[in-house]
């Protein structure tokens, strides 16, 4: 006999998250950090069966839409973002006519267990309705890591101290908005079908998304209880009426199959061959796939902390996300900066991808690593058609970039409650550099020469291009970059960002050194790739040149890398006590003060000198964090972890740890 719960939790308590109670203030953030996650899909951890403060969502990799209007009251045009996509696992349970949620039953007690382990989400709580029937309740999460298609959902109810009727609805439901009210989805049959797959399609970017859903329901004897299948506009469901024994338990075995117009021409029918096929395997064995995948990825993944049982879980939270953000699968969506786990953001991709999800990625899952930079590669003629429209040469990647790789940085956000104009998307060029830095990373990590040929080197040469166009002659004699945003944002539009031109001069020097190379190795794909990018020798002479003289900051007078043109001028701010979990900098100071003052909000030069360490002595690095680090307001959770790494390299190892 199939047990109604075919888990168990991974018994070392540092595999796993666990949270008792409700505390409806930390519902949000619970439902982030408990995320289902299996780089096709993401749904947040959210009550099964609703509750006011949730927010429960399901975001599937690279489904973008636009909406026709604004989506919030501060952007004057609608931007794109990553939809919500139909809620897999939805369920309404009502005893007697008495719905059992925690907003209408007093909650005896509930823990939700994240077991990072074999990636799957354990709640068990105690309802009494208001009737004082006393109910209890195990559930079953998880987003299949071998089939990443797939779907789970378990539920047992056993009812404590009484007899009678229990309502059971499982639903897939595409009624969904995002945040703002937002509708991207839109059924596709006039008609609901209570026997076929949910399909909805974004409105404006044309994804179709299937899901078909599988269930069953049996008592602790084996028996099976009939369901019937309903339907509504934009949800399909099953639902079960029982009579309930006092002692006695139920449970509900559900598999889900979710395909998109992304995986193939026919998600439907995708989805509904697989749904079957997970039947046919069983709940038990689709869970073991599932383990197993886990299992396979821990073994390259897991980084021991012995000594430190919170600070293991601690890492292990921040591998089991990574695992989760990306697919080793899918060459045609990145990493959004919160990955597959809420809406800030919009889902869009920055240079956290390459900087600091993905070193990790490409250590434990190279083929992870190469399906991300494949995104960059498929999106080159995004980046190439934004370099043109500013009037450079090359590919400039966009600040924040979406399915198609344009552009999406939206032009106003919100400083406190002050709207202000977005120049990120106008003047933050590093992230092409960053871009081309994480592809010679891979190269220099894998030897992968393939990859390099056959797309690598493309996006190095033409982001070298790129800022060959971008720099400008002084009249000083030598290369400036004005005009920039680099890695700390509080300071816009300064000239010679010392991140920015260093690492530019780094990826001229790099790519022309590339170019050399593959005349040599591969001479065949040089003289295609020479032909169709025009390349000859003097552009190649050319990056030399620029290389060796863009401006780097660097005073060797004092040992210390000038952040940008100017930035020693600006007023000094005492930071002691200042901590932007109370209130960020910009906040504080305001959005147009915090510019004239030396507050960095992230690690900026810092950055520099970690990801170009071998190109500085130990004194200018040492000099450089001693000068920088106490400057720097960490208003971008960005900042710690170089922070961390900066002070361990330096032996400052009580400072590594508070990072
Ligand atoms: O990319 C970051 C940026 O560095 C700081 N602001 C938030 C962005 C997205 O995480």
């Amino acid at each position: 006999m199939t047990p109604l719960l075919p888990f168990a939790l991974t018994e070392d308590p540092r595999w796993l998250l666990a949270f008792d109670g409700f505390d409806p203030e930390r519902e949000r953030q619970l439902e982030a950090v408990c995320s289902l996650v299996n780089g096709y899909q993401g749904t947040r951890a959210a009550l099964e069966e609703g509750h006011p403060v949730s927010r429960p969502a399901t975001f599937v990799a690279g489904v973008f839409n636009t909406p026709a209007r604004p989506q919030a009251p501060e952007l004057e045009e609608p931007i794109p973002e990553l939809v919500v996509a139909p809620a897999w696992s939805a369920l309404r349970l009502v005893v007697e006519g008495a719905e059992l949620r925690l907003d209408r039953c007093e909650l005896l007690e509930m823990r939700r267990v994240l077991d990072m382990r074999q990636g799957a989400l354990l709640r068990t709580w105690r309802l009494r309705d208001p009737a004082g029937r006393v109910t209890a309740l195990t559930s079953l999460r998880f987003a299949s890591l071998a089939e990443r298609h797939a779907l789970g959902q378990v539920l047992v109810v056993t009812p404590e101290n009484y007899s009678g009727e229990l309502l059971i609805e499982a639903m897939v439901d595409g009624r969904v908005r995002n945040e703002n009210d937002t509708l991207h989805l839109a059924p596709v049959r006039d008609e609901p079908d209570p026997r076929a797959p949910l399909v909805v399609r974004t409105l404006q970017s044309g994804y179709t998304l299937a899901l078909a859903a599988r269930a069953q329901l049996m008592d602790d004897g084996g028996a099976t209880v009939q369901g019937e299948p309903f339907a509504a506009a934009g949800l399909i469901g099953s639902r079960w009426r029982l009579r309930v024994e006092q002692g006695r338990s139920y449970g509900l075995h559900r598999l889900v199959a979710l395909a998109t117009s992304r995986d193939g021409a026919d998600p439907e029918a995708m989805a509904e061959a697989l749904a079957d096929e997970l039947m046919r395997r069983g709940m038990a064995g689709v869970l073991a796939d599932h383990a197993a995948a886990w299992a396979e990825r821990w073994a390259t993944t897991d980084a021991l902390i012995p000594g430190d049982d919170e600070l293991q879980r601690q890492v292990r939270f921040a591998c089991y996300h990574l695992i989760g953000a990306a697919s080793p699968d899918d060459e045609r969506s990145s990493i959004g900066a919160r990955a597959l786990t809420g809406e800030r953001y919009r889902g869009h991709v920055f240079w956290d991808t390459e900087i600091f999800a993905w070193p990790p990625l490409l250590y434990t899952h190279p083929a992870t690593a190469r399906a991300l930079l494949m995104y960059r590669y498929h999106t080159l003629a995004g980046a190439r058609a934004k370099a043109a429209a500013s009037g450079y040469r090359g590919a400039m990647y966009p600040w924040e970039a979406a399915d198609t790789g344009e552009e999406v940085t939206p032009a106003f956000m919100l400083s406190g409650d002050e709207r202000v104009p977005v120049l990120t998307g106008i003047e933050e060029h590093h992230i092409a550099a960053d871009v081309a830095y994480a592809v010679l990373q891979y190269v220099r990590a894998t030897g992968d020469a393939q990859f390099l040929h056959d797309y690598g080197a493309e996006i190095v040469l033409d982001v070298a291009r790129f800022w060959a166009s971008r720099v400008e002659r002084g009249a000083d004699g030598a290369f400036h970059i004005r005009g920039v945003i680099g890695p700390d944002e509080y300071h816009e539009t300064v000239d010679d960002s010392a991140y920015t031109n260093q690492l530019a001069a780094h990826i001229l020097r790099r790519a022309r050194a590339l170019a050399d190379e593959l005349r040599r190795d591969a001479p065949a794909r040089w003289a295609d790739l020479a032909a169709r990018l025009s390349l000859d020798e003097a552009e190649l002479a050319r990056w030399e040149e620029v290389a060796a003289g863009l401006v780097t900051g660097y005073d060797p007078a004092t040992d210390i890398i000038e952040q940008f043109a100017g930035y020693h001028q600006l007023k000094e701010v005492d930071l002691t006590g200042h901590d932007p979990g109370v209130v960020t900098a910009d906040v504080k100071l305001g959005w147009y003060e915090v510019r004239k003052t030396k507050v960095i909000k992230q690690a900026d030069v810092v950055m520099l000198l970690i990801l170009l360490w071998e190109q500085f002595s130990p004194a200018t690095r040492a000099a450089n964090f001693a000068y920088y680090e106490p400057r720097t307001s960490h208003d971008s959770s960005l900042s710690y972890s170089f922070h961390a790494l900066f002070a361990a390299r330096l032996g400052q190892l009580e400072m590594a740890e508070r990072y």
